[in-house]
């Protein structure tokens, strides 16, 4: 497609007119073909319609990855909806932030998460309308409506109009819907697929949760854009996802780095399946956190391919994306894709930098996100009046173009492709009866890239809090990746003169008493 379509709904309706028996996306040994898609979508559109969902009102989905999430989404946009993307691992105070804040019409879930939304939701006049997706199922319980008969479809959104809330956490510790709007996600993924020359004969192998852009903006929408097709898997599964690369069934893979540490290991007690995944497979892509030279190094002796790495965000999508064609540089991000700019800027005086020297990283253009939802403080923080994004991130530029990523001016953790904001693991900690202060901090984790630590002071110190105790109480109220990994029981937190916490005297005691 060598033009951006207003929305991702507008190309992908355009694909099921033009080849409504085109395959779309597989699951188990169902195929899901573009107008089966649009078929769902629309049943789903009307489900919304009679639940009262008008232009503009928000959809949250409380769901794993596989065909209903998709019909449940592309409905939603159909019908006119803004569409929340919620984590399926969130608890208690992670759902009831979000909800609270993006106010939903609508909540969709299955009958894994029903008691848990139920829970949250309450019963209170006004509360949003839970639709159940029985198991198995494509459609929430109960005839579709009516309205669903129509043949005609609803005037499609504009590209000014908001397609998608993701929240990703602030500073505070509370995390801000991003607003990304149908404009600015089909921006992105044109510039996407055009850099990876992904075509309607693609086939990828889709592991990664929906609810993340990761997941969604790059690989659902990257192949609803060019009208290629996917295999959805509700997990990832090292050893199944190297038999099924290996079989010839697919183009594409997109993954975290634990994930291709984890496949790594699986091609090493079966390398030939390995060698024949790298003949089959023509694009292996790596993001979400940093991919270590070693294993790109290993990737490459084990699969015989390079590791495309790029870089990006929720509030923007992709930035940055090694060449296709050119050098894939170990260690870097590469160059940012066709159509938007990047910078290096000092990280006080927001000047640009030169080449080398290491400042934040801002970004431009059409892929940018229209602020944060009812957040006009943290948007002025982050996007300014000049169009420029502080990403947050640290970096520097080579003097041949490519970006290379050494840190984050943000205190965020990454495990595993997830991000961790210290501050909201601190308050869930605090509201402990045994927790009198406490520091969160990452620590490196050859598993995960980095893991959650945290170094607590007890009220009683004659009687600390159990570790199983702060363990359970984390998991209650937050998705379990956030739990810290390490608990230390200290007399007191190192601070500054200002009384700020240094964290890093924490990490350099506790990796001292690690080793
Ligand atoms: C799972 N667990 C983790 C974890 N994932 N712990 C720390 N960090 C993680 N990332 C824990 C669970 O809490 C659970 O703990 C145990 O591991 C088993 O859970 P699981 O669900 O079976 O895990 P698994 O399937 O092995 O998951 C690992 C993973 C997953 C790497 C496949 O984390 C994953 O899909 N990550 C991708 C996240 C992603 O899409 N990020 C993109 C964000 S968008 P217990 O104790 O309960 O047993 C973005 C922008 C961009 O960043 O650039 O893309
Ligand atoms: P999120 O807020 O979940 O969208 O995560 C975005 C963050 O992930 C970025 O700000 C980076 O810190 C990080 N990130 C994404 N891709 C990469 C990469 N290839 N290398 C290093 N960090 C990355």
């Amino acid at each position: 497609m060598d033009h951006t379509p207003p929305s991702i709904l507008a190309a992908f309706v355009e694909h099921a007119r033009a080849d409504p028996g085109r395959a779309c996306a597989r699951q188990d040994d169902q195929v899901l073909t573009y107008g089966a898609l649009l078929r769902l979508a629309q049943d789903w559109a009307a489900h919304y319609a009679a639940s009262g969902l008008q232009r503009g009102d928000r959809v949250g989905l409380f769901l794993p990855g596989g065909a209903a999430f998709l019909g449940a989404y592309l409905g939603a946009q159909l019908q006119g909806g803004a569409v929340v993307l919620i984590n399926t691992q969130y608890r208690q105070q992670e759902l009831r932030h979000i909800l609270s804040d993006s106010e939903p019409r609508v909540v969709v879930t299955d009958a894994a998460g029903a008691a848990l939304m139920r829970q949250v939701l309450g019963e209170a006049a006004g509360a949003p309308v839970l639709l159940l997706v029985p198991e198995g199922v494509l459609l929430p319980a109960g005839p579709v409506p009516e309205e669903a008969q129509r043949a005609t479809l609803p005037p499609l959104p504009a590209p000014t109009d908001l397609a998608v809330l993701a929240y990703t956490s602030g500073t505070t510790g509370r995390a801000r819907g991003a607003m990304l709007t149908h404009g600015c996600l089909a921006a992105n993924s044109a510039a996407v697929t055009a850099a990876w020359r992904w075509t309607a004969a693609d086939r990828l192998l889709l592991t990664l949760p929906l609810f993340h852009i990761h997941g969604l903006g790059v690989g659902v929408h990257g192949t609803l854009l060019t009208g290629a097709s996917l295999t959805l898997w509700p997990r990832f599964e090292p050893e199944a996802a190297l038999e099924a690369l290996a079989s010839g069934a697919h183009t594409l893979f997109f993954g975290v780095p634990t994930m291709y540490t984890r496949l790594i290991a699986a091609a090493r007690a079966a390398p030939e399946l390995a060698r024949r995944a790298g003949q089959h497979v023509r694009l292996f892509v790596s993001g979400s956190a940093p991919l270590d030279p070693q294993t790109f190094a290993a990737f490459e002796e084990l699969f015989g391919q390079r590791i495309l790495e790029r870089y990006g965000m929720t509030e923007t999508g992709m930035n940055m994306t090694n060449p296709y064609d050119g050098e894939r540089r170990p260690g870097a991000v590469g160059l940012p894709f066709p159509g938007q700019e990047a910078r290096v800027v000092d990280v006080q005086t927001r000047e640009p930098v030169p080449d080398g020297v290491i400042g934040e990283i801002q970004v431009r253009g059409p892929h940018v996100c229209a602020g944060y939802w009812r957040n006009p403080e943290a948007t002025a923080e982050v996007f300014h009046s000049d169009g420029w994004f502080s990403t947050g991130d640290l970096g520097w530029r080579s003097a041949d173009g490519y970006y290379t990523i050494t840190g984050r001016a943000r205190e965020l953790i990454i495990s595993g492709g997830y991000n961790i904001y210290p501050r909201e693991v601190e308050e869930t900690l605090l509201a402990h009866p045994g927790v009198a202060e406490c520091a969160v901090f990452g620590l490196p984790d050859t598993e995960f890239g980095e893991r959650v630590a945290v170094a607590i002071v007890p009220r009683d110190p004659a009687a600390p809090p159990a570790p199983e105790d702060l363990d359970a109480f984390c998991r209650e109220r937050l998705a379990a990746y956030k739990r810290p990994r390490t608990i230390h029981i200290v007399a007191s937190l190192p601070r500054n003169a200002m009384g700020k916490v240094q964290k890093h005297v924490l990490r350099e005691r506790v990796a001292r008493s690690e080793t």
